[in-house]
């Protein structure tokens, strides 16, 4: 080794899983990422995506300076005049049109980044936009309703304790290629080998033969979207055989008369030619639930992002909470984050309790779910002319042009904006369309440790990661953060004191804490996250309490620990976390229950035709790691999955291109048979689509692929949540 090389240790900040990498450095250059078989959380496990952090540091196409748009040229152009820029459009915007004019668009990397995570907060809370979106209504917005309804949380999300139980059900997610999501664990894969090691079993409810469903003991394949309607028969078995047991929750439940009310009508027998699965297997399924020592019944992204995206993920939690199987080990527990999340204290909106529709979207008139309209509002909010018209759009750490429903629409309305600002590393489908592109750093430049994902970890684990690279003088998105949250508040650019405003942010949550700031400010000379994660892990479960525990935890502690500090598996913490104000699980919320007849008319109704769901791989991230050479190369992944059957009817061969078309657009690609589909359900891969002109991502315009969101109608939506429906889309499909 020369003198120049070293190794640093970091959690992989990409997905849920977290990681532990080595990462091997000589001078400023990346030479190898591996495994770190000593990280206390991971042990090892790593996948294809976590080697590539060096090639994302390192891409010559990655924005690292400011840019500027004259029309169609970009301009490198120095920070005082990237502001100074920004400035000028947003005041002219909030002059001109007010600031009902403005908003914003927060993408997923900002639940991953060290500084987006605990800074976008501060963003929304200055900023005072009237409206926002996120990606939130095109992924867990009904796990977030049923939750905010349930336990008093809107982060308050039960995970399942798949390293104890014994049946492990997964509804709509394939961890084979997430790793997992609303469940941090690290090899969910090997997880389910150790279930069936200790006598266990996982059943996979999936229209695809997932990687996942492989692995596991059984696939069921069901007709997306009527997953609720499955998981009230096995509600209604329960009921019907005696087999509810709230065991420890006896008087901590309200609801369950209503439960039993629904589930009655019901029957595995009314359900099964909908969901064609067989009425023997709900009921046996029903019963493998309730006979197992302990069950975990878990629904992810194929739950949310569908026709009855809330009632699903509602009903998860129901089964889990009838059979006797929550906030116990093996069953839906609640995780024990070492550090407490600044993204989930509690919202200070809903403090009188939460109300919904309290403000409606001016052009279809949808009503705000927990603040957010549809993403689909977006483009027609945009391109609808007259009072109250968004002319300003902020985006932070996303590409809603790709992942957002009605792609088309959105991309075709993002240039009537007048001042558009991206905080983001790529010139991409979403970005090119903006006046000021405005670069965070690469994840090797920034410290890591996760804010968000330890709320539904399998374990009270926690790595701390210093930058491996240092930053440069260039500002941290945490300080890009305040400042583009004051010009969006009306304020100068020179009056914007960056450490005024951290040092209200800082207090202002420790009051969240119910903790007095005065005391705490003094203490720190450093501002920015790390002052923050000190806070939060001093004062979370295991922390020092600044002292009052000697032998608590610290930041310093996680410094010193390079591979991580480990508090155990996830314990029984219902009474810590409800927060309902009856100060019980409310079992059967009305405004959930409200949507029973929806979906009991969803029987009566014979899908017609083929639907179009989505699916992830292993080594894509959503729309943004296929500029990566290394996670491109190889077979082409962008294909349309069909049954063989269906294939057939519809004169499709391997290898040939088919159209696809559904009621908002249409698209080529080719045809991959396979029978892992079933019959009358084909899947296209999300995040594609990168053939558009005037992006700065040669290596992903060469494996362009098609964005299956031209496919997603806009008005499909969960009406409950406001989550978009990207699965079950009906689509026709023949040769191209
Ligand atoms: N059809 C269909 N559509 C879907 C889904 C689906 O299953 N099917 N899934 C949905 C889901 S679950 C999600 S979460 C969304 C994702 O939707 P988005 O969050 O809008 O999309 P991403 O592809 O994650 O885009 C991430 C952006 O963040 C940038 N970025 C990455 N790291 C950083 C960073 O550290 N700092 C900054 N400033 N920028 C960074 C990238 O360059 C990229 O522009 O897509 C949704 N869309
Ligand atoms: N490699 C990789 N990892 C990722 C991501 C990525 O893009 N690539 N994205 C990250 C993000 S942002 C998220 S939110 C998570 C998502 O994590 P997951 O939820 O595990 O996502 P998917 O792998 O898309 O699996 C969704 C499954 O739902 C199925 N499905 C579709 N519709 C229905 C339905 O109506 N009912 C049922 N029962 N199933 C249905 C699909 O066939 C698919 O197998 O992954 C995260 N991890
Ligand atoms: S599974 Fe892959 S992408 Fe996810 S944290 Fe681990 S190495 Fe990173
Ligand atoms: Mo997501």
């Amino acid at each position: 080794m020369s003198a120049a090389a070293r190794v640093h240790y970091r959690t992989c900040p990409l997905c849920e899983a977290m990681c532990g990498l080595e990462v091997h450095v000589v001078g400023d250059r990346v030479t190898a990422i591996r495994p770190d078989r000593d990280d206390v959380w991971s042990k090892g496990f790593v996948c294809p995506k976590g080697a590539t952090l060096g090639a994302l540091h390192e891409s010559p196409e990655r924005v690292r300076v400011p840019l500027v748009r004259d029309g169609e040229r970009w301009r490198e152009v120095s920070w005082d005049e990237a502001f100074a820029r920004c400035e000028t459009l947003l005041q002219g915007v909030l002059e001109r049109h007010g600031r009902q004019a403005l908003t914003c668009y927060i993408g997923n990397p900002t639940a991953h980044s060290f500084h987006l995570g605990r800074y976008v907060g501060l963003f929304i809370g200055l900023a005072q936009l009237p409206t926002l979106y996120s990606a939130g209504t095109v992924d867990q917005w009904p796990k977030n309703v049923s939750s905010m309804l349930m336990y008093g949380g809107m982060w308050s999300i039960p995970t399942p304790d798949i390293q104890r139980t014994h049946y492990w059900v997964v509804m709509g997610g394939n961890p084979q290629a997430s790793q997992g999501s609303l469940l941090a664990c690290p090899d969910v894969l090997g997880e389910i080998d150790r279930i069936r090691a200790r006598g266990g079993k996982t059943v996979v409810v999936d229209p695809r033969r997932t990687g996942t469903a492989e692995r596991a003991d059984e696939w069921i394949p069901i007709v997306p979207g009527t997953d609720a309607a499955l998981l009230l028969a096995v509600c209604h078995v329960l009921f019907a055989e005696d087999r509810v047991r709230l065991r420890h929750l006896e008087g901590r439940v309200n609801g369950l008369d209503e439960v039993r009310a629904l589930a009655v009508q019901f029957p595995p027998e009314r359900v099964a030619a909908t969901c064609r699965v067989p009425a023997a297997t709900i009921r046996r399924l029903a019963r493998e639930i309730s006979d197992a020592p302990s069950a975990a019944v878990y629904g992810r992204i194929g739950l949310c992002n569908q026709e009855f995206g809330t009632l699903a993920s509602w009903l998860v939690d129901v089964v889990n909470i009838l059979s006797g199987n929550f906030d116990r080990g093996g069953g839906l527990m609640f995780g024990k984050p070492i550090a407490w999340g600044v993204t989930s204290l509690p919202d200070p909106q809903w403090a009188e309790g939460v109300r919904f529709g309290r403000f409606r979207s001016r052009v279809r008139g949808a009503p705000e779910v927990l603040g957010q309209f549809p993403l689909s509002c977006l483009a027609e909010e945009i391109a609808t002319p007259g009072d109250g018209q968004l002319k300003a759009l902020i985006t932070i750490a996303g590409n809603p042009v790709i992942s957002g429903p009605d792609a088309a629409k959105l991309d075709a309305a993002l240039p009537q904006l007048e001042c558009m600002i991206s905080l983001d590393n790529a010139l991409n489908e979403t970005t090119r369309h903006a006046h000021v592109i405005l670069p965070g750093h690469s994840a090797l430049e920034q410290p890591h440790f996760d804010d968000l994902i330890p709320l539904w970890a399998v374990r009270s684990a926690g790595n701390f990661s210093p930058a491996v690279f240092p930053p440069g003088d260039r500002p941290q998105e945490w300080e890009i953060l305040a400042r583009l949250a004051g010009l969006c508040a009306g304020m100068a650019l020179r009056e914007i004191d960056v450490e005024a405003i951290d040092d209200g942010f800082f207090s202002a949550v420790c009051m969240a804490k119910g903790i007095d700031p005065s005391t705490l400010l003094p203490r720190y000379a450093q501002r920015g996250p790390e002052r923050l994660l000190d806070l939060q892990i001093r004062t979370g479960p295991f922390g020092d309490r600044y002292g009052e525990r000697p032998d608590g935890l610290t930041l310093d502690h996680f410094r010193a620990r390079p591979h991580g500090i480990d508090m155990g598996p996830m314990v029984p913490r219902l009474a810590e976390v409800l927060a309902t104000p009856s100060g019980k699980i409310e079992l059967a919320p009305p405004y959930i229950t409200a949507d029973v007849p929806r979906l009991a008319a969803r029987l009566d109704r014979q899908a017609a035709g083929l639907v179009l769901v989505s699916r992830r791989h292993l080594r894509s991230n959503n729309s943004w790691l296929h500029n990566v050479e290394a996670l491109v190369r190889g077979r082409e992944r962008c294909t349309l999955l069909i049954h063989p059957d269906d294939a057939a009817r519809c004169g499709l061969a391997d290898g040939r291109r088919a159209r696809v078309r559904s009621q908002a657009g249409s698209v080529e690609v080719p045809v991959e048979v396979s029978d892992e589909m079933m019959p009358g359900v084909v899947s296209l891969p999300h995040g594609w689509g990168h053939d558009k002109p005037g992006t700065r991502q040669s290596i992903a315009r060469a494996h362009a692929g098609v964005n299956n969101n031209l496919l997603a109608p806009g008005d499909l939506i969960d009406p409950i949540s406001n989550n978009a429906v990207l699965n079950g889309i009906p689509v026709e499909v023949g040769p191209a």
